[in-house]
C-alpha cells in the first residue's frame, strides 16, 4: 500500500479526561463532580459503575506518561478535573489538586511530550450544580475564574488550552435527554444551560489572553458527518437542520455568526429561550487559535415533520459498530472538508477520534485489527482533505487507555492500550504498534479507499 505522508510537523497525540482516567475521586482534597452524584444514581450507568477507580491514573501517572514515551506521542490531551482544584467550584484553590496537575506536566515535559490542556470535560463541580449549573449564568464567570487559576498555576508550561469539550453532549446528552449527568431533561433549563456554556468559553478565552498571551486556545466540538438520506429538496433541508442543532449552534457563536434562527426558534417554543445579554454574542466570538474536532462516525437524516426538530436520523446502511453508529471511516475527512468550508478554513486539531472495540486480550495480546482498519481508513480521509488545502495540524487518537466511558461503564473499550480493571495493568494493543509506526513515519499506509 503506498503511504501517505503528512506535512513536515504534524503533530501525533492521544486523549483522555480526568472523570475518565484518574479515579482517587475522593482523595486530597478532591470536591464532588456531577459524575459522582450520577453515577450513584440506580440504573444511570451500566452495572452501576464510576469512576471511583477508573485507570487509577491519579496514581500511576509516572508510569502513564512513560507509556506515552514509549509509544512516541508528541502531545497529550489531558482535561482537568475543577473539583479537584476548586473542591466547590470557587473560592481557594485545593493546593494538593493543582500539585497533581503541576507534577504531571512536569513529568509530560520532561519525557517531550507537549500537553494540551481541556479545562472542562463533562465534570462540573456538583456544588456548582447545586446553584444551578450550566443554567445559572453565575457558572460561565465561575469557569473562567476556574481557568485563570489552572493559567496561573500551569501556564508557564502549558501553551495549548481548550476550554470545552463538546458542548453539544453536555447540553443535549446531559440537559435535554437526561442520559449523562447531570441527567436533566427540560428544554428550559438545556437553552440557558447551552448559552452559558458559550459564554464561559468566550470569558474563558479573555481570560488566557490576559494572563498568558503567547499561549493558543480553541474549543473542542462533538462532530458527526452528515448526510442527506436522498437529494429530494425535503431530505437537503434535513440534512442543513440537523447542521443547525448539532454542528452549527456550537460553532457559528465562535465565530461571529450568532446562533441559527432555527435552533433560537426551537428553544423558544421548548421555553427555554436563550438568555442572551447585550455584548454576550461578542465575547463568544473572542477570536480563537485553533478548532478541536472530535469526530467518529457519519449520520444519515431524513424529514420528519412529525417531530419538533424537523428531522430524524435514518437507519444504517453500513456495518454498524459497537457503540451503535456506523462504521464509516470517511467521515473524518468529509467533515474535516465541509467545517474548513463553512467557517473559513480555520486551523484544526483533530483532538479526538478512535473505535470502541472490545477485542479480549488472550495470550497477553490484544489483536484489535478492528481499531487498527478503521484508523486507517480515517487517517487515509483525512490526509486527503489535508491534500485539498484543509489546515490540519495535529491527531489525538481517543484514547491513550481504556477507559469509563461515562454511561457505559467500562464496558466499552477505546484504548490503544488496554487496561484491566481488576489489575490496572496496561498493556498496549496491536494498534499502539500501528499507531507508534504512524508516529514514526508521519504516515499511514493508503487504506485504498
Ligand atoms: C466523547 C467524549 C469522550 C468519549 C469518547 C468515546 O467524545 O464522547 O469526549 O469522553 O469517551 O468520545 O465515546
Amino acid at each position: 500500500m503506498a503511504l501517505r505522508r503528512f506535512p513536515e510537523g504534524f503533530e501525533w497525540g492521544a486523549a483522555t479526561a480526568a472523570y475518565q482516567i484518574e479515579g482517587a475521586w475522593n482523595e486530597d482534597g478532591r470536591g464532588l463532580s456531577v459524575w459522582d452524584t450520577f453515577c450513584r444514581q440506580p440504573g444511570k450507568v451500566f452495572n452501576g459503575e464510576s469512576g471511583d477507580v477508573a485507570c487509577d491514573h491519579y496514581h500511576r501517572y509516572r508510569a502513564d506518561v512513560a507509556l506515552m514515551q514509549q509509544l512516541g506521542l508528541q502531545t497529550y490531551r489531558l482535561s482537568v478535573s475543577w473539583p479537584r482544584v476548586l473542591p466547590f467550584g470557587v473560592g481557594e484553590p485545593n493546593e494538593k489538586g493543582l500539585d497533581f496537575y503541576d507534577r504531571l506536566v512536569d513529568e509530560l515535559i520532561g519525557a517531550g511530550i507537549q500537553p494540551c490542556v481541556t479545562l472542562y470535560h463533562w465534570d462540573l463541580p456538583q456544588a456548582l450544580q447545586d446553584r444551578g449549573g450550566w443554567a445559572n449564568r453565575d457558572t460561565a464567570q465561575q469557569f473562567a475564574d476556574y481557568g485563570t487559576v489552572l493559567y496561573d498555576k500551569l501556564g508557564d508550561r502549558v501553551t495549548r488550552w481548550v476550554t470545552h469539550n463538546e458542548a453539544l453532549i453536555t447540553i443535549a446528552f446531559g440537559h435535554l435527554f437526561g442520559v449523562l449527568a447531570p441527567g436533566i431533561r427540560d428544554a428550559r433549563v438545556a437553552g440557558p444551560a447551552l448559552h452559558h456554556v458559550m459564554l464561559s468559553h468566550g470569558l474563558a478565552v479573555q481570560a488566557l489572553r490576559a494572563a498568558r498571551p503567547d499561549a493558543e486556545v480553541g474549543i473542542t466540538h462533538a462532530n458527526t458527518s452528515y448526510e442527506a438520506v436522498d437529494d429530494r429538496e425535503e431530505s437537503l433541508a434535513a440534512l442543513e437542520l440537523a447542521r443547525d442543532f448539532n454542528t452549527r449552534a456550537y460553532h457559528d457563536p465562535i465565530y461571529g455568526r450568532g446562533y441559527p434562527k432555527t435552533v433560537l426558534a426551537w428553544y423558544e417554543s421548548q421555553g427555554g429561550a436563550l438568555p442572551i445579554q447585550d455584548g454576550d454574542l461578542d465575547v463568544i466570538a473572542a477570536p480563537t487559535d485553533f478548532l478541536g474536532v472530535n469526530l467518529y462516525s457519519r449520520q444519515r437524516v431524513k424529514a420528519d415533520p412529525s417531530v419538533s426538530v424537523g428531522y430524524r436520523n435514518a437507519p444504517p446502511t453500513l456495518p454498524v459498530l459497537d457503540m451503535g453508529y456506523e462504521a464509516a471511516p470517511f467521515a473524518l475527512g468529509d467533515f474535516v472538508r465541509w467545517v474548513s468550508a463553512e467557517y473559513d478554513r480555520p486551523k484544526i486539531y483533530i483532538t479526538e477520534n478512535g473505535v470502541g472495540d472490545d477485542t479480549p486480550k488472550v495470550d497477553g495480546e490484544i489483536d484489535d485489527h478492528l481499531r487498527i482498519d478503521l484508523l486507517r481508513g480515517f487517517l487515509t480521509g483525512l490526509h486527503a482533505a489535508i491534500e485539498d488545502g484543509c489546515d490540519v495540524r495535529a491527531y489525538y487518537v481517543w484514547s491513550l487507555l481504556d477507559n469509563f466511558e461515562w454511561a457505559f461503564g467500562y464496558g466499552k473499550r477505546f484504548g490503544i492500550v488496554h487496561t484491566d480493571y481488576a489489575t490496572l495493568e496496561r498493556t498496549p494493543k496491536r494498534s499502539a504498534g500501528f499507531y507508534s509506526d504512524v508516529i514514526r513515519q508521519n504516515a499511514v499506509d493508503d487504506d485504498g479507499t
